[in-house]
């Protein structure tokens, strides 16, 4: 019998330490993982977040429950998400200032319509695009997005700044998430059946990014009304 060789171990094990994560990560039946996909956009992105944060200040709302949330929020686009003691809900004007919240910059809308569509949902027409801002420390619970009229649309998350890990529910808040890292210039779609799955965010790390400095930025671009 002719001697076999041993495969060889070692440059494997290396190759696959040396492995990248794949671009691109199905999450559930309609819900997809984009990383990277808005870093050819963050140089638009930025001075547009910069224009509407001048003009909606990021601002910690009251849960009904009369709970600060941690996360500070604004909004652009024709509908806003807020919330007080009275609830949750879309309104078309900043209660802060009494003035329509800033307009949808279009390099958001150009972003989200390319991922929707890199995700299969073609010509999604957000109308609402929900902004948060975390700061070292700053969590947000489980929860499911349903205060949009019509669940059918996808949403478009973007992730910028330093990075998080994602709490990926399921349908039920008491199901065990998976944890997924998010990183600068990550993309979110859900759509479907996996549009009323329970997610959250858990305390962000302190950290430092280049561009962003210590904080977190996600929006979230919707179609509410
Ligand atoms: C899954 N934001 O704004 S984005 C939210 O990172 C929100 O700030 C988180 O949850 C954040 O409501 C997570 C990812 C995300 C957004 C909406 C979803 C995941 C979702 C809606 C349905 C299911
Ligand atoms: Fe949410």
């Amino acid at each position: 019998m002719p001697q076999q060789t041993p495969p060889p171990i070692t440059p494997d094990l290396f190759a696959s330490l040396a492995e990248p994560l794949p671009a691109t990560e199905r999450l559930g039946a309609q819900a997809w993982l984009l990383r990277g996909f808005a870093l050819p956009f963050v140089e638009a992105l930025l001075p547009a977040l910069a224009e509407v944060e001048q003009a909606a200040p990021f601002r910690q709302m009251l849960t009904p429950g009369g709970q600060t949330m941690s996360v500070a929020l604004t909004n652009c686009g024709t509908l806003g998400w807020t919330s007080d003691r009275r609830g949750y809900r879309y309104e078309p004007l900043d209660p802060l200032s009494g003035r329509p919240w800033p307009a949808l910059p279009p390099a958001f809308l150009h972003l989200a319509r390319e991922a929707a569509a890199a995700a299969g949902f073609a010509d999604f027409a957000p109308d609402a695009c929900l902004v948060n801002r975390y700061l070292p420390g700053t969590r947000m619970g489980l929860h499911q997005d349903r205060d949009e009229r019509s669940l059918a649309h996808p949403i478009v998350s973007v992730s910028l700044g330093i990075p998080a890990v994602f709490l990926f529910g399921g349908y039920t808040r008491r199901e065990p998430a998976r944890r997924v890292p998010l990183a600068h210039g990550d993309v979110l779609v859900w759509g479907g059946e996996d549009r009323l799955r329970f997610h959250g965010i858990l305390p962000v790390k302190a950290a430092v990014h280049p561009l962003l400095g210590a904080r977190r930025i996600n929006f979230t671009l919707r179609k509410a009304g």
